[in-house]
């Protein structure tokens, strides 16, 4: 891989102010040289240094662009990299690439350039994919908790348990190499506290709820029996006409998905078909589909029809809500009310009374969402089998066992973190994170 050159479209494909083309490897200044005349011959390609020039393919004009070579070490993959800034066009991109080509660079891979730097040692795997959960940030929140593990966040604190668990196992090993001058006990004596203390600092960062939420958004789906106004608060909260509204009942039948923003958390709403009892073939899919998003949501928008009096519709959506996060939404507060129902709050999809106090209770169903020391899902996934693992050494020591088991135990822990920051993976492991990477990253 070393020996290969890669190039490809950094900018989004399509038109736009400049289309960057990035090339990496050993070749990379060579084929800046290649392709591209500077205006100037002073301190042409060195390095660092931001060119005017153009592009020429056999004496003709491509493009009038901007030029940079970055030598190694000082780059992005720590490789020689080169920059085309060209006029925002997919052709004239098209025709440099191809060019590039047929001078042996070769298209690179989703997310080669990122790999590269790890790979070079430049950063760490949280890093690296850092850099991926910036660029999908669907908000505030997931954009900061990115920018952190940019900045070393999660690698620093596998990091500081590392140490600690390194430093525990290298007591381990003296007990084992050592049975007479460390007894059993004594070393257990000494562990057990250490082991724990680290285990539950570990399991406090493990939010796996906040960090999906983070990842893919608040799931909330909006249920009420036909016509209460469903469709039309997903529309209020969207801004914009995304479901259809009648007032006839049984307007929805599939379900109108939305995301929007919310308190700096991206929310993605379902909009789903009015629950009741009904003979029509595809409302009754429409409803069970309903009553399916329902079950895998995070929270559920309850939508009744102040106006009106409650039906037995409406105590069975009740019942349906009663063991999940929701919140009773009673529509229409522009109509007279009807003084029987249950505690809610209270909306006009109609005029948009009360939608702030709706959206700031919605918001804060996301919980600490970005707050804690890891927010990425698969780190902390892995932060959660190493806590297990040391859960599974210390029941080893309390039931005495040898402390060869507790050290298996103590290494699979070890492993687990490594996984987080790169020391511990193989390229199958590789190629799943950076495969959903963007190609040019
Ligand atoms: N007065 C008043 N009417 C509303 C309000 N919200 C919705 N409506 C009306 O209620 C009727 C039903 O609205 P929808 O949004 O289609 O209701 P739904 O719950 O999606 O209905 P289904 O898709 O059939 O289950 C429409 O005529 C809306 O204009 C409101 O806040 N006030
Ligand atoms: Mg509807």
């Amino acid at each position: 891989m070393e020996n290969t050159t890669i190039a490809a479209l950094a900018t989004p494909p399509g038109k736009g102010g400049i289309a960057i083309i990035r090339v990496s490897g050993g070749q990379a200044e060579e084929l800046l040289r290649a392709v591209f005349k500077p205006a100037s011959g002073k301190e042409a390609f060195s390095s660092h240094l931001l060119m005017y020039g153009h592009v020429e393919q056999g004496g003709a004009v491509l493009d009038e662009c901007m030029a940079v070579l970055m030598k190694a070490p000082r780059s992005y993959t720590r490789e020689d990299v080169a920059e085309i800034h060209l006029h925002g066009g997919e052709y004239v991109a098209s025709r440099v690439l191809s060019l590039l080509w047929a001078l042996g660079a070769v298209p690179a891979q989703p997310g080669e350039f990122t790999k590269r730097a790890f790979l070079n040692g430049r950063v760490d795997l949280s890093r690296a994919e850092a850099v991926m959960q910036l660029i999908e940030a669907s908000g505030e929140r997931s954009a900061r908790a990115a920018l952190r593990d940019l900045a070393g966040g999660a690698s620093q604190f596998i990091r500081s348990a590392q140490d600690e668990l390194t430093g525990i196992l290298s007591g381990v090993s003296a007990a084992l190499d050592y049975p007479e001058e460390i007894s059993q006990e004594e070393s257990a004596g000494d562990l057990l506290p250490r082991l724990q203390a680290l285990e539950n600092r570990l399991l406090r960062a493990c939010d796996e709820r906040s960090a999906r939420i983070l990842e893919r958004g608040l799931e909330v789906v909006i249920v009420g029996r036909p016509n209460v106004g469903k469709s039309s608060l997903l529309n209020l909260l969207l801004g914009e006409e995304r479901a259809i509204v009648t007032d006839e009942a049984g307007t929805t039948r599939d379900i109108v998905r939305g995301s929007t923003t919310l308190a700096g958390v991206r929310v993605n709403f379902s909009d789903t078909a009015g629950i009741r009892e009904s003979e029509q073939k595809a409302e009754r899919i429409g409803i069970d589909l309903a009553k399916k998003s329902l079950a895998g949501a995070d929270l559920a928008l309850a939508v009744f029809d102040r106006g009106e009096d409650m039906r037995e519709e409406d105590r069975a959506i009740l019942a349906l809500i009663d063991r999940q996060p929701h919140i009773l939404v009673l529509n229409k507060s522009d109509l007279a009310p009807n003084p029987a129902w249950p505690e809610g709050l209270s909306i006009s999809a109609r005029t948009g009374e009360g939608l702030e106090e709706l959206k700031r209770a919605i918001a804060s169903y996301a919980g600490q969402a970005g707050e804690s020391e890891l927010s990425l899902l698969r780190h902390i996934r892995l932060a959660r089998r190493a806590a297990e693992a040391l859960g599974a050494a210390r029941e080893a020591i309390s039931r005495g066992e040898p402390l060869d088991l507790a050290a298996i135990h103590l290494h699979e822990a070890l492993y687990a973190l490594g996984e987080v920051t790169g020391d511990q993976v193989t390229d199958g492991l590789l190629d799943r994170i950076f495969s959903s990477f963007c190609v040019g990253k």
